[in-house]
C-alpha cells in the first residue's frame, strides 16, 4: 500500500528519471561543444521548458508545474551531470519566474508567467551592481515615479542572459537607503534606454551569456512594479526569498557536476593500467573514491535538508539554504577537481570532460552570495541561538 510519502518519493523519482533522460539525449552530448563555442543552446532550454521545467515550482493555475522545492533539486541535478552550465542557467529563469509568481498580482502572474513557464520569455535576475555585489543591500540603481511610470537608471553588472533574456527582473531604489527603500520592477526587453554591456569572457559557463544590463532613463509602466502599489520596498525581500532556492538550486548544479565526475574518474580507473594491474585496485586511490563518494552523499543530504526545509516554509530555511549552498558547492568543487587529478594528464585535456567541470562548478563558490556570505549568513543564525 502505498503512502503519502510513498506517492511523493514516486513521483520524485519519475521526475528525475524525465529530468536524466532529457539531459542524456539534449544536452549530454553537445555540452563540450557548446563550451567550447559559446554557444547558448535556447532551443534546449525551450525543450525543457516543454517538458515543465521552467517554471518548476509556480502555481499551475498560470502554467507553472506545481512541483516541490526538492524536485527542483532533483531536476538541476540530473539536467548539470550532463551539462552544468544550462542548467544553471535554468534555475536562474525559475528564480526569477518564481519571483513573479509568488510577489506579483494575479494580472502580473496573467501577464508574464504563462510565456516565462513556456521560455516564450527568457528571464534574468538582476541584483549586483559594479559598487554592490555582496552588499547588496547597498545597490543604487534608482526607480523614479513619473506619473503611470518608472523610470530607471543604474547599471546591473554580470547578469546572467544579459543581452539575450527577453525579461528582466530588477532590483532598483525607489526610496531611502538600505533594504526598505529597494523595489521589484519586471523590464522587457527593447524598452527604449535598455542597453548591455560587452559579453563576458569567463573561466567556465560559456554556454550561456553574461553582461551588464545598462538603465538609462529606462521608462517602464507602474504596473511592471512587481506587488503593485504595495510593493514598493519589498524588493530586497523578494530578491532574498528568490536567493534561498535559487543557493540550493546552483548547489544541485554542483552536484550533478560532481556526480558526472566521479563516473567518470571510476570508469576510468577501472581501465587504466599501471604497475600490473588498474588502478582502481590501489589502496590510496579507492580511499580517494571513499572520500569522494562520502562528500558526495553528504552533499546530497544537505541539499535534501535544506529544500524540505524551504518546502516547509520552516523558520530555519535561510539558515539551512545557505548551509548547503556553503558545503555541496565547496566539496562538489573538490571533488571534480579530484577526479581531474585521478585522470592524470588525461583530465587536463578538454576531450575528457573533466577540465569543464571543474572550471563550471567553481564559479558557483561565488555566484549567488559568496561563500564567505553564505558563512556570515550561517555565522549570524549560531551567534543569535
Ligand atoms: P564582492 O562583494 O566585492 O566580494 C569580494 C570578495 O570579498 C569575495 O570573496 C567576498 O566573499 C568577500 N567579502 C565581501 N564581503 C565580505 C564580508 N563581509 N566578510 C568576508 N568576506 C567578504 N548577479 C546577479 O544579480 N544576477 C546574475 O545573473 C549574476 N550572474 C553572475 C554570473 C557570473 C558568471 C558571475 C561571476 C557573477 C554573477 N552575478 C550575478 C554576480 C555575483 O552574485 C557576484 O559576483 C557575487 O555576489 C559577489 O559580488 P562581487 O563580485 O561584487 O564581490
Ligand atoms: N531570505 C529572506 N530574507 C532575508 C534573507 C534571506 N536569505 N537575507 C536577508 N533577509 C532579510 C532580513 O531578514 C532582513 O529583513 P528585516 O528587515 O525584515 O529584518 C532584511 O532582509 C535585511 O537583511 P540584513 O539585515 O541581514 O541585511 P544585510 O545588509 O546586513 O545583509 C546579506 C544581507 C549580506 C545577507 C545580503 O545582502 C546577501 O545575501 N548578499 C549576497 C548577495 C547575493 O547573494 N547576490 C547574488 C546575486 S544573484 C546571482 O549571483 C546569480 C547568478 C543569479
Amino acid at each position: 500500500m502505498s503512502t503519502a510519502t510513498g506517492d511523493a518519493e514516486d513521483l520524485g523519482a519519475v521526475i528525475a528519471e524525465t529530468a536524466a533522460a532529457f539531459a542524456a539525449k539534449r544536452l549530454a552530448p553537445f555540452a563540450l561543444g557548446w563550451d567550447e563555442a559559446k554557444h547558448f543552446p535556447v532551443d534546449e532550454l525551450r525543450a525543457a521548458a516543454e517538458l515543465g521545467m521552467a517554471a518548476i515550482y509556480c502555481r499551475e493555475e498560470f502554467g507553472g508545474s506545481g512541483l516541490s522545492r526538492l524536485d527542483g533539486v532533483r531536476i538541476f541535478t540530473e539536467l548539470a551531470a550532463a551539462d552544468p552550465t544550462t542548467a544553471a542557467f535554468l534555475s536562474i529563469h525559475n528564480m526569477a519566474t518564481w519571483m513573479v509568481d509568488t510577489y506579483g498580482t494575479d494580472e502580473q502572474r496573467a501577464q508574464w508567467i504563462p510565456r516565462m513557464a513556456s521560455m516564450e520569455l527568457i528571464a534574468s535576475y538582476c541584483l549586483t551592481e559594479p559598487a554592490a555585489g555582496s552588499d547588496a543591500a547597498a545597490l543604487r540603481t534608482r526607480a523614479v515615479r513619473d506619473g503611470d511610470e518608472y523610470v530607471l537608471t543604474g547599471v546591473k553588472q554580470f547578469i546572467s542572459g544579459g543581452g539575450y533574456s527577453d525579461v528582466y527582473v530588477v532590483m532598483a531604489r525607489t526610496g531611502d537607503d538600505g533594504p526598505g527603500g529597494i523595489s521589484t520592477f519586471v523590464v522587457e526587453s527593447g524598452t527604449p534606454g535598455l542597453s548591455f554591456g560587452a559579453q563576458e569572457k569567463k573561466m567556465g559557463w560559456n554556454a550561456q551569456p553574461t553582461a551588464a544590463v545598462i538603465f538609462d532613463d529606462v521608462r517602464v509602466p507602474a504596473s511592471n512594479l512587481l506587488g503593485g502599489d504595495a510593493g514598493e520596498g519589498t524588493g530586497f525581500r523578494i530578491a532574498m526569498n528568490g536567493l534561498n532556492g535559487g543557493r540550493i538550486n546552483i548547489a544541485a548544479c554542483s552536484l550533478g557536476g560532481a556526480r558526472t565526475a566521479l563516473d567518470k574518474a571510476r570508469t576510468y580507473l577501472a581501465e587504466r593500467e599501471a604497475f600490473g594491474g588498474t588502478l582502481i585496485d590501489e589502496p590510496t586511490i579507492r580511499f580517494t573514491l571513499a572520500d569522494m563518494a562520502t562528500d558526495l552523499q553528504a552533499s546530497k543530504l544537505m541539499l535534501t535538508h535544506a529544500a524540505n526545509a524551504l518546502d516547509a516554509d520552516d523558520p530555519d530555511k535561510v539558515t539551512a539554504c545557505a548551509m548547503a549552498k556553503l558545503f555541496v558547492t565547496d566539496r562538489c568543487s573538490d571533488i571534480a577537481d579530484r577526479a581531474l587529478q585521478l585522470h592524470g594528464g588525461y583530465g587536463y585535456l578538454h576531450d575528457y570532460g573533466l577540465e569543464k567541470i571543474v572550471r563550471d562548478l567553481r564559479v558557483h563558490r561565488i555566484l549567488e552570495g559568496t561563500n564567505e556570505i553564505m558563512r556570515m549568513v550561517v555565522g549570524r543564525s549560531v551567534a543569535k541561538n
